[in-house]
């Protein structure tokens, strides 16, 4: 492919201050395409009319990896240029037809971009800039046609014919081929183009809408896989059902497609009424799937599905926009995955481990190299925004817009929003302007302008917030200072609007205290939301009787650092008594946290105690409480991730913060031994499997008591609970409990893991995606049994390991790079050699995932030496590799930029 480079020979970086709308609108597009994997025929027919707003100028179409063989205007042939991949045509009427024929070779396409062939099966790929590699095109989201689409293939080899919308016609052709026609009757994007060709089965359901009108959903897979759909069914019928609920907006078609791929470079795609899917997010059944990835397919069915109205009906003006329809989705599927739970104690799991993500990935992200706003304001490769920061900070920014109008307002919102844009493409301040306008008296409505920042500067703001008592006037006062860090292109930063969930516990009793703040006659319990503008504020509560221990930022209620110097006391008190459970688990994880700083400070080494009495009575306590949720206990008990303890250093050592949590999981495993057994009887069996979040809890909590009662054996000698989670190995019932206990022997290091890893590959020899989790289990591994590297370099000689197929390239090379961090930082540089090579061999067959990967160095600059200058080294000699493509170009330059 070509790239747009300048004078420098330098890939040219789009920008959104450059944006104009498009000097050509298509109004509709007719597409035949004669199916074969190494010769592809594609004829499109389009009608075209000048846009009369922007000064003429010649048509200038997308193309990438095309053979064009005709072009036609009006039926004539027509003199055209071609200007790098664009096709160039100049001197046309106000309004014309475009006929193009052009080939592809769909089974070269390792790309996994536009029309590929995967398992004999035809599928495609268009978000964001795909559909150029099918036909030429004005290939821009606020381009918005009609589209009919004509599929022709061998009938034996293509029995199964999709396109997006209604199946309008069908029928036999001569030479054992069939056709299928297919028209969406919704104007669209070119990005949401679709079309799935091959050999599938399809489990049905019908379903009625509040309207009365009926829907056909199917869900699409290969013949041995039929068995593995009812769980995305399901899935995708709560959507439908909810999405109306909660936000009124119906399914809008009437059949809605998903079909699985195992050959996708990322999880799903919400191709307007034909959902492609990677197998990952769509097939499961109870002995090849976890709880983790059931959870996984419902949220991604339902992102996919939510993504019809937001996204699909309402799309973006231009790519800058991304998050207007990804950090609406996420915060839709969300808020699905926790309307779905049946108590408060599980939405508050969902929102812990959400939270989660955002901490260990947007956090670091939002720091390194690749920082950007969620609306960035530039890029090389629009495959490369496709981040933590798009998707979840974006979720958070339209979760802050929901708690400063109140969740009714917030629907009124939508509902606004939706009524305003559809059919159209929109931008982020749009999408704002919606949610303000229907609450005129809110604060958000208040502070629109001043809000708007969350869209425009990057960077994680942090706040700096301490407390005084003042006896006499019974009045205790928060003051809070906000500051944002520098981030790239980005020097200063102007105060964001932080709405700040906050309420006040009894320092004695731990019981919640009413709350009235200077000069309000109110006097309320429970959680107020206070809304930070400025860059410092002081928030005085009166009618206090001592102290209080203030619980700051509950339930996340904003994406940012909260820094307040709690006691181990205050904190003591939030884990056993605060009424929020996100606090609660922070207070847990800020105890753990500081643990593990100080010990790292310290030079600690593995013998030397990490926790101390009060903390391991503590973490006792809620092993054993009687009324917490195991779901909720298994969170409190997971220690700060390595990344996550690592992000809080300005120096990290990565082998010392390695060694530092493994030796408070060491001390864990001991000093709740007693514990670990007892919480692994009252959670090991929970009778026949349900996916619900209550029996996965304590089937997380079970688990997690076998791998610290193995790491305990391995300590003491003993071989009782080894030998005990090999039978529980062999005997589980569910995926789940199976995984568990091989990730107990393997994690454990301990002798036995060996036979029971021979006996999972050949008991899933044939299903890959458990293969994935087989080998994904070995190199993400700690070292603690070996030396991992050489294990990896073995894996990726093993003869069911393809560096083609991204989900098993991602199961065992970022298992180890990105996953695995202990065993990825050697001070011999051999991990950061294996990185760079990994790199450059995927950036030949399939930039995107390439990439990604290249993203695990990131943090490069952070590190101690030796690893600084050994990762410093790896980068660059990628970055010197000729022919790169723009996407890893784009993310090693930057790194190298970023120090
Ligand atoms: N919109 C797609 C992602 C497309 C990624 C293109 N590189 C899936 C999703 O967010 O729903
Ligand atoms: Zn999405």
């Amino acid at each position: 492919m070509l790239l747009q480079r300048d004078a420098q020979g330098q890939p040219i970086a789009i920008r959104r201050e450059d944006y104009a709308a498009p000097a050509f609108w298509i109004d509709t597009v007719d597409l035949t395409f004669d199916l074969d994997p190494a010769k592809t025929r594609v004829l499109n027919r389009m009608q075209l009319r000048r846009n009369p707003e922007v000064p003429a100028q010649p048509l200038r179409l997308d193309g990438d990896e095309l053979n064009l063989a005709r072009v036609l205007v009006n039926g004539q042939g027509a003199s055209f240029r071609m200007e790098g991949d664009q096709l160039v045509i100049d001197g046309l009427p106000d309004a014309f037809e475009l006929e193009l024929f052009t080939t592809c070779c769909p089974i070269k396409n390792t790309k996994l971009m536009g029309l590929f062939v995967s398992e004999d099966t035809f599928f495609t790929q268009c978000e964001a800039e795909g559909f150029r590699r099918i036909t030429y095109f004005l290939d821009r989201p606020d381009v918005m046609a009609m589209y009919t689409v004509t599929l022709r293939a061998s009938k034996t080899a293509y029995p199964v014919l999709l396109s997006n919308g209604n199946l309008v016609d069908q029928g036999e052709l001569p030479e054992g081929r069939h056709f299928a026609k297919w028209v969406d009757p919704f104007k669209k994007p070119s990005y949401l183009f679709a079309l799935v060709a091959g050999k599938l089965v399809a489990r049905e359901q019908r379903i009625t809408a509040r309207s009365g009108k009926e829907h056909l959903l199917q869900v699409y897979v290969r013949a041995g896989d039929l068995d593995k759909t009812e769980h995305a069914m399901n899935s995708l019928v709560n959507s439908v059902l909810w999405d109306e609920a909660r936000f009124g907006l119906p399914l809008d078609l009437d059949r809605f497609m998903i079909v699985a791929t195992s050959d996708f470079n990322m999880g799903a795609m919400e191709n307007k009424g034909l959902n492609i899917f990677n197998t990952k997010y769509v097939l499961a059944n109870q002995a090849t799937a976890t709880d983790a990835d059931y959870s996984n397919i419902e949220s991604v069915v339902g992102h996919e599905y939510f993504h019809n109205w937001s996204g699909d009906r309402v799309t973006c003006r231009d790519w800058f926009q991304l998050s207007l329809k990804e950090g609406l989705t996420v915060f839709r599927d969300q808020e699905f995955s926790q309307d779905l739970c049946a108590d408060a104690s599980a939405r508050a799991v969902k929102r812990i481990e959400d939270v989660r993500v955002l901490r260990t990935a947007q956090f670091p992200e939002d720091a390194g190299p690749m920082a950007h706003p969620v609306r960035p304001d530039s890029y090389i490769e629009i495959s490369n925004f496709y981040t933590v920061t798009i998707y979840e900070k974006g979720a958070e920014v339209v979760r802050m817009m929901q708690t400063l109008v109140g969740r009714q307002g917030f629907e009124k919102g939508i509902t606004l929003y939706f009524e305003r844009h559809d059919g159209q493409a929109v931008t982020c301040d749009d999408f704002a302007q919606a949610i303000a306008d229907a609450n005129p008296d809110s604060e958000l409505a208040r502070l629109l302008p001043q809000f708007k920042r969350w869209y425009s500067q990057a960077g994680t703001p942090r706040l700096a917030a301490h407390g005084v008592y003042d006896a006499q006037n019974r009045s205790y006062t928060l003051s809070v200072v906000q500051s944002c860090p520098p981030t790239p292109g980005q020097q200063t930063k102007e105060p964001f609007v932080i709405p700040l969930n906050i309420g006040l516990l009894d320092a004695a009793t731990g019981r919640e205290l009413p709350m009235q703040l200077e000069g309000e006659s109110d006097v309320a319990r429970g959680t107020r939301t206070i809304v930070l503008s400025r860059a410092g504020e002081q928030i005085t509560f009166v009618g206090l009787d001592a102290e209080p221990v203030p619980s700051i930022l509950r339930g996340f209620s904003a994406p940012v650092i909260l820094d307040f110097a709690y006691t181990d006391a205050q904190l003591l008190t939030l884990l056993a008594n605060d009424p929020d459970p996100f606090n609660r688990w922070e207070a847990g994880q800020r105890l753990g946290l500081r643990a593990a700083l100080q010990a790292i400070a310290a030079h600690a080494t593995d013998t030397t105690p990490v926790l101390d009495d009060a903390y391991l009575d503590a973490m006792r306590g809620v092993l054993r409480h009687p009324q917490l949720d195991a779901a909720f206990k298994e969170l409190v008990l997971t220690l700060p991730s390595e990344t996550y303890i690592a992000e809080q250093l300005d120096v990290v050592d990565p082998q010392r913060v390695h060694l530092v949590r493994e030796a408070m999981r060491a001390q864990l495993a001991t000093a709740l031994f007693a514990d670990w057994e007892q919480a692994y009887e009252d959670n090991k069996d929970t009778g026949a499997y349900t996916p619900d979040p209550t029996s996965s809890g304590r089937r997380a909590l079970a688990g997690m008591a076998l791998n610290f009662l193995c790491l305990a054996a391995r300590a003491s000698g003993d071989t009782v609970w080894p030998g005990k989670t090999l039978q529980r190995f062999k005997d589980a019932g569910n995926m789940t409990d199976r995984f568990n206990a091989l990730n107990a022997l393997v994690s454990s290091g301990h002798t036995l893991a060996a036979q029971a890893l021979a006996r999972f590959h050949a008991m899933f020899k044939d299903e890959a995606l458990v293969i994935d989790k087989w080998f994904s289990l070995q190199a993400g591994a700690s070292d603690r049994g070996g030396d991992i590297l050489p294990l990896v370099k073995q894996l990726m000689k093993h003869p069911d390991f393809s560096l083609k197929n991204p989900n098993r390239a991602r199961s065992v090379i970022f298992s180890y790079c990105s996953g695995n961090p202990g065993a990825f930082h050697r001070a011999d540089a051999a991990g950061y050699v294996f990185w760079s090579e990994r790199v450059i061999e995927l950036d030949a067959i399939n930039p995107q995932v390439a990439a990604r990967l290249a993203r695990a160095l990131d943090r490069w600059s952070k590190l101690a030496e030796p690893y600084r200058s050994a990762a410093r080294e790896a980068i660059a000699r990628v970055a010197a590799k000729p022919d790169l493509s723009k996407d890893t170009h784009e993310v090693v330059t930057r790194a190298l930029a970023g120090n």
